[in-house]
This record gives C-alpha cells, structure tokens and sequence, in this order.
C-alpha cells in the first residue's frame, strides 16, 4: 500500500502523529487516566478526532481563567456515527439521559444527520462513550481524517426507493468504518486480541490525508447537499426501484480567509454505476484519495484539491484502472429543493411522520419551549423511529395513524407545537456551533441566528416578503459547517460581529454563491440586503428564488459553471 508524497515538502506534523499512533491508540488511554489536567496530551488532541472527540474549552471564559492563572475549561465535544441519521427511541432516551449526567444538559443535531455531546469533562468522557456503545450506537470515525457519517435523505418509511438507499448508507459506513481495534481497547476496556496481526485494509497505517465525506440522495430532494460531499451517489430509479447510481466527487466547503489557494467546491458527475458496484466504487476512491492526496499541507489536503490540481479525466481513469472497469455515462437527473419538508406526512405503509424545525439543531429547554423534555416524553411513548435530517431538523418516523394524537398532545403541552409556527426564513435557516465551544470561531453563529433571523423578518415583512422561503446560512468562519457557500444568503464569521456576506446560492444545492460584500456588521448585512429585498419584491419573475434573481438581474456576477466552478472564495 502505497503513500505518494506529490510534493518535495515535508509531511504535516498530524501524518507523523498517525504514524506513531498504532492504529489511533497513542497515549489516549494514559492521558485519560492524568489526574493533573483536564486535557489530554498534544499528539492525543489529533487521535482523539477519530474516535468521535473533539477536546474543546469554554471560549466565553477563557481570558477571565487566563487571567486567574487557571487552564483554560477544558471539556470534550463528543459526535455519534449515526449513518442516515435514524436512531430508535431508546436509543434518544439515552443520549438525552448523557446529555443531562454527563454533558451541558443540551443534544446537538449536527449537518451531517449526527448528535454532538458538548461540555464532557475528562472525567466523565470514558463512561460517555461507553454509555453510547451500550445503545449499540458509536463515534467511531465521526470526526478524524477518515469517512465521515454517510448521509441520505432522511425519511425512508416514504418510499421503496428510500428504504433502499438508507440500506446502502449503512453498509457504506461500515464498508469505511477503521478497522482498528484501539477503539474498543481505550473505551470499551475490551482485551487486546493476541497474535492477531490488525491492520487497516482500506486505510492504511496512516488513514486518510484529511476528512472524507459520502452521502447517497434519491433525486428530487437534495438535502444531503451532495454536490458538497467528497462522494456522492444520486440514486437512479425507474419504476420506483433503484437501478442504480450516479457517481459524484470532490466537493467541499471548507475556505481560508485570504488564502485563494482554499476554495469552496462543487462535486463532479463522472458516471453510472449498478447498485452492487458502489461499495467498490467508494473503496477505490477513497483509496485514490489515500494514495494521492496532499499529505504536506492539511488545507489542501482533501479530495476536491487533488481532483482540482490533476484534473478530473486523471481521476477517473485512475479510479477505473483500479476498478478494472469503466463507468457508464451518468444519467440526467433534476433536484428541485435541498431543504426540509416539515409538518405531517404520510407514508407508502400508512404510517405517520412529523419533521419538526428545531433551531440550528440544538434541543435544550429554554423558559416555555421545552424540546429537550418534550422530545423525551415522545421518545417514552413512541413505537417508530428518529430521523435526523442534514438540515439539523428533527424527523419523528414512523407513528401508527392510531398514535398521532398522543404524539401531538406532548408536542402542544411542552410548547414546540408553537416553534413550528415560526417564518420560512426562520424554519430554513442553518447555523453551526461557534462560540463558545469551536475552536476555530471567528464569531457567532448558532447564538446570533434567532435576533439577526428576527431583523430580516422585518425587513422582509416590510416588502410583503415575510411568508418567503429563502435559504439563509450563517457560520462563524470560513470552515463551512453549515453549508453557507449553497446559500442564498450566506454570512461567514471573519471577526467578533463582522462577516462576509455572500449571496446567489440557488435552492437546490447546485450553485456555489459568490462573495458580495465583506467584513460587514450587523448595520452593514441590514443596508446590504435592504435595497435586494425592495428591488426582489417589485422585480422578480414568478417563482424565481431569491438566489436566483440576484444572480439573473447581475447584482452579483452570473456563474461559470453550475458544478465544479470554484468562485465563492472567501
Ligand atoms: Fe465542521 C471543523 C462542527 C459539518 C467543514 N466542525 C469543525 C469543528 C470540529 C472545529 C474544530 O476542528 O475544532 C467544529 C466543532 C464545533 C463544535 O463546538 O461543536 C465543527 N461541522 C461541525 C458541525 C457540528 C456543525 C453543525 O452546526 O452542525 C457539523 C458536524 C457534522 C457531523 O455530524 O459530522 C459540521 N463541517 C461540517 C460540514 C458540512 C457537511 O459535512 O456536510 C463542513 C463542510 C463540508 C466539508 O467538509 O467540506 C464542515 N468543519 C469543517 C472544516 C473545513 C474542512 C476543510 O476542508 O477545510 C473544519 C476545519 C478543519 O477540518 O480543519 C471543521
Ligand atoms: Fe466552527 Fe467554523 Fe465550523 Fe462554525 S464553520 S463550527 S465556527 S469550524
């Protein structure tokens, strides 16, 4: 197994990490057991990642703590492995119970259909993990420089078609699952197995050069977003059955303030494939990936660089080479939204299923509207499923007609009923995290989201546009958790208070938006948009986005190409 250097520069200090690690253990299991700090030793920061942890600190304190000569408040963010998002009620009613004993007493529905613990202490992160395992879920791979949680649309009881789809997600993550055992040693207090020689077949001892990304989508929905995954499979279906896939590679989002070398990137279409050939496919792409991508600079180091600096008919003929054959030509395709269809909707089989809007995902009880309660009561009764959606929303799957009234009635009683009454603009909103916990942040997201939404829905009522749905992303940097470069609005941490504001997204996933104004505050976002909204009342053409019309009546430049052109640079 081959790791090819394409450059002359050095490996990043993260390789020599993984190198060492034996297969992610490190000293993970003598950092936990430190009694003098709460964090974990330098070189275990990164090992940690693929196990499902992020060590984190309260950023709202850190200066005060600096100044009182304490260590910053260290604690752990963990992240589940929760392929297409769906768990059973038993398993929330664990996660909600963690969520209480051992974390800050709130779930994060993450971007990519997972949930986040945020707030574990060293302390309590080895019974947290174990707590998770014992509901025969795991964050394994959730976080490192592996295949993340595979997405798909999220409400597989509405069709054969997604059934389908949600099968081939499970078994692609597991397909791409790291094979090591260090995961069940360090957590599990499982024994080491004797003379057995481990290995990572797909991986390799050093894994992969960054993240990796898959999600699978069944057309005409594109709430994965699968144009920003690493990999993507568009089901193909005649007759309501699954013929097969096309094939989708080197999106991303992630950017770099100032670095015009970091670009957000729309995946390529490079061909059809028959349903028994896409794990395969998957495997071998990874493994170009493994053996091409940049191992020397972690920013250009996922799949959409190497694709971009060697081009795509390299690619293809690679990943063919090692196939052994060739792909068919793709076949059309047309998506018509990648948001949420929220509210009541029943089944192929009868059944019942509510998408409820839980703001940038987080489900805590704040004063009248107690989700995290309310959300616990329905998992005491409910005989279905969850389903978290790529929009952080919540999919309550699967309610026989006979046990709706029940599921309603605690919905009204705790409140939630009334947060789903909230604005198009409101229930389409994304915000990741930021402060306090991500280290990266630039400024707020998640904290801001709720009063700049309100501003907006002034303004927007003030030109009879309030029942508008128009797709607003807002990220505390240029990392991209959220999405914001598909937005039609999208605004982009760059310092406390300021951003960049990027408009044109369109609504389907298909078009990266473009930079419009930079470095703004909330004055600035407010008499960016203003005259936008005015002009999209009294100019637009039935039906036309809001995205759309900027782009059509030039207010930002029109784009090159609908997929694979990278211009939203931030
Ligand atoms: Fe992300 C890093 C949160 C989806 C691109 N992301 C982070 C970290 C772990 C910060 C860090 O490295 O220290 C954030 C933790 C914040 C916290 O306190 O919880 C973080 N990312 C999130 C989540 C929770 C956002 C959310 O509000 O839902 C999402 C978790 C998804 C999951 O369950 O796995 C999340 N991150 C994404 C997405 C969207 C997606 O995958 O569909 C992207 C853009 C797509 C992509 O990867 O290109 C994304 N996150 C990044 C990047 C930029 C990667 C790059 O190629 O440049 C970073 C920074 C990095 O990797 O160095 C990052
Ligand atoms: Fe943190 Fe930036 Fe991701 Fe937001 S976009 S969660 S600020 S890394």
């Amino acid at each position: 197994m081959s790791t090819k250097n394409p450059t002359t520069s050095p490996l990043s200090e993260v390789e020599h990490i993984k190198a060492r690690s034996r297969l992610l253990r490190g000293t993970l299991a003598e950092s936990l057991a430190d009694p003098l700090t709460g964090a974990i030793a330098p070189a275990d920061t990164q090992l940690i990642k693929f196990h499902g942890s992020y060590q984190q600190d309260d950023r709202d304190i850190r200066e005060e703590r600096r100044q009182q000569k304490l260590e910053p408040a260290y604690s752990f963010m963990i992240r589940t492995r929760l392929p297409g998002g769906v768990c059973t009620p038993k398993q929330w009613l664990a996660l909600d119970e963690l969520a209480r004993t051992h974390a800050n007493g709130t779930l994060r529905l993450t971007t990519r259909q997972a949930f986040q613990l945020h707030g574990v202490l060293k302390t309590d992160l080895k019974r947290t993990i174990a707590g998770i395992n014992a509901t025969l879920l795991d964050t394994i791979a959730a976080c490192g420089d592996v295949n993340r949680n595979v997405m798909c649309n999220p409400n597989p009881v509405e069709s054969r078609a997604h059934e389908v789809v949600h099968q081939w997600t499970v078994r692609l993550s597991e397909h791409l699952r790291p094979k090591t055992r260090a995961y069940y040693e360090i957590w599990l207090d499982q024994e080491k197995v004797a003379g057995v020689e481990e290995e990572e077949p797909i991986y390799g001892p050093t894994y992969l050069p960054r993240k990796f990304k898959a999600a699978i989508v069944v057309p005409p929905l594109n709430d994965v977003d699968v144009y920003s995954q690493d990999l993507g499979f568009i089901a193909i279906l005649e007759a309501g059955e699954v013929v097969g896939f096309n094939v989708v590679v080197g999106g991303g989002m992630g950017a770099t303030h100032g670095d015009n070398a970091t670009f957000p990137r729309l995946a390529d279409e490079i061909g059809f494939i028959r349903p028994e050939q896409l794990l395969e496919v998957a495997e071998n792409v990874v493994k170009v990936q493994r053996d091409f991508g940049d191992r020397t600079n972690r920013k250009h180091a996922r799949l959409k660089y190497t694709i971009e600096d060697r081009g795509i008919a390299w690619f293809v003929s690679e990943l063919e080479k090692r196939l052994g054959y060739t792909l068919q030509p793709a076949r059309p395709v047309v998506f018509e939204h990648n948001g949420d269809r929220f509210g009541w909707i029943q089944g192929h089989d009868g059944r019942w299923s509510l998408t409820l809007f839980i703001e940038s995902g987080r489900v805590a009880d704040r004063e009248e509207h107690r989700l995290l309660t309310g959300l616990r009561e329905v998992a005491r009764v409910h005989k279905g499923d969850f389903r978290l959606t790529p929009n952080q929303n919540l999919i309550i799957a699967g309610i026989a007609p006979e046990d709706r009234p029940a599921i309603e009635a605690l919905l009204e009683t705790h409140g939630i009923t009334r947060t789903q009454r909230a604005s198009p603009l409101r229930k389409n909103a994304l915000a990741c995290v930021a402060l306090p916990t991500c280290a990266l942040a630039m400024a707020e997201a998640e904290r801001y989201l709720p009063d700049l939404v309100g501003l907006l829905e002034t303004r927007l009522a003030a030109h009879g546009l309030e029942k508008e749905n128009i797709l607003l992303r807002i990220t505390g940097c240029p990392n991209g958790c959220a999405r914001p470069y598909l937005a039609e609005i999208a605004l982009v941490g760059k310092a406390p208070g300021r951003y960049n504001l990027f408009l044109g997204g369109d609504k389907r996933g298909q078009r990266l938006n473009r930079l419009y104004r930079e470095n703004i505050d909330e004055a600035g976002i407010l008499a960016a948009l203003e005259p936008l909204f005015a002009a999209y009342a009294r100019d637009r053409q039935p039906g036309e986005g809001f995205g759309d019309f900027t782009v059509r009546t030039g207010h930002v430049a029109p784009p090159g190409a609908e997929r694979g052109a990278p211009t939203a640079r931030a």
